[in-house]
């Protein structure tokens, strides 16, 4: 299907154009295949762990789109979760190097076959650590946050995170530090609500109506929007970092996503009945006569194409070695009975 910039006017996607509407939706959709792919692999032992995002595409290829990318304080800093392949696919990372730390081979450039999927670290591109502790990347966004304010220019801090983790100190830490008069930061903070931790429905444990009314506090920018939904996605994730990087302020967004494989393989990952937002897009990129079920299947057959290629690939790709365990691990001294490279 021939790609064209011609805007779309009107109608549920504004002025998106259609060359930008099909790029989304094929990320969409490669990441969906990629996370399928991994499932698959924790259920044959081909890896350990499962932990991503199929459900929070349109959110997350949104936000991977409109970042400033590069390394150090004159570019966006993201301290993400372990639900954000989606974001780094738009971002420009390869669809292998997540099926590389899915079955821990040593070739993983994140984590060097050592964390689980969808751990990322790219120093290249400013995404740091991805954490297992939930809420830890609120209190590290500080810090990044503090070196874009005090650097010239309109780079931002963006961080994500879940619904359930608002409940920890580390969230409210973050809010504190963002609101400073002294010194307020441009920070992006996003919570992705899909309802759950793990098993938890947030209906039971949240006092506020909505987790972006923390933002009445401060008297800081904030909103909840669909997060399901495309153009509500880009529009909002648009306007939010425009904020923060004019105003040098913190905006909270928060977007209720479906959460389409429950929380991890250690729920057991099967798919669940909640809104599909790649489904949803498709709906409506036909009704606008934007593209038809035969462009949508080619897309898919080319992403699995990719998917299978990059999986037959890692296959033959080794381990890490026993006695790498240490590499970047800081520590001052170890016990002699630790093992060490050399066999020493
Ligand atoms: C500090 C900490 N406490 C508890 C856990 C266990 N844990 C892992 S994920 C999770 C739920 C997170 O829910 P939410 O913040 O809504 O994010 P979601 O996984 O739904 O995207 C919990 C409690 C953890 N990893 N770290």
């Amino acid at each position: 299907m021939a790609q064209s910039s011609v805007a779309v006017s009107g109608g549920p996607f504004g002025t998106m154009d259609k060359a930008l509407l099909l790029k989304i939706h094929a990320l969409m959709v490669r990441a969906r295949v990629l996370e399928e792919r991994c499932i698959k692999m924790g259920r044959t032992g081909e890896g350990y762990f499962w932990i991503g995002g199929p459900g929070e595409e349109a959110f997350n290829v949104s936000l991977g789109l409109q970042v400033k990318k590069g390394q150090g304080p004159r570019y966006d800093y993201l301290n993400l979760h372990y639900r954000n392949s989606a974001t780094l696919l738009a971002m420009g990372a390869a669809t292998i190097d997540s099926i590389r730390q899915m079955r821990t081979v040593a070739t993983d450039p994140y984590t060097k076959g050592r964390n689980f999927v969808n751990h990322y670290c790219v120093p290249e591109w400013n995404v740091v650590p991805v954490t297992s502790t939930i809420e830890t990347q609120y209190s590290s966004a500080i810090g990044t946050a503090i070196a874009n304010a005090r650097t010239p220019g309109d780079a931002v801090t963006i961080v994500t995170g879940g619904d359930g983790g608002t409940a920890e100190g580390d969230f409210h830490s973050c809010l504190v530090w963002a609101n400073r008069p002294v010194l307020p930061l441009p920070i992006l903070i996003i919570v992705v609500n899909n309802h759950y931790a793990i098993s938890v429905p947030e209906a039971t444990q949240h006092g506020e109506k909505k987790i972006s009314d923390w933002g009445k506090v401060f008297g800081m920018a904030a909103k909840t929007i669909d997060g399901n939904d495309v153009a509500e996605s880009y529009a909002a994730i648009q306007e939010a970092l425009a904020y923060c990087r004019k105003e040098r302020k913190p905006y909270l967004l928060e977007a209720v996503c479906s959460r389409l494989h429950g929380h991890s393989s250690a729920s057991g990952a099967n798919r669940v009945n909640e809104p599909d937002c790649i489904a949803i897009f498709e709906e409506k990129l036909a009704a606008q006569g934007i593209a038809k079920k035969e462009d949508f299947d080619k897309v898919w057959t080319q992403a699995l194409a990719e998917v299978d290629a990059a999986h037959q690939q890692v296959k033959k790709e080794p381990y890490p070695a026993p006695d790498t365990i240490w590499d970047g691990v800081y520590f001052e001294s170890l016990p002699s009975s630790y093992p060490r490279k050399g066999g020493s």
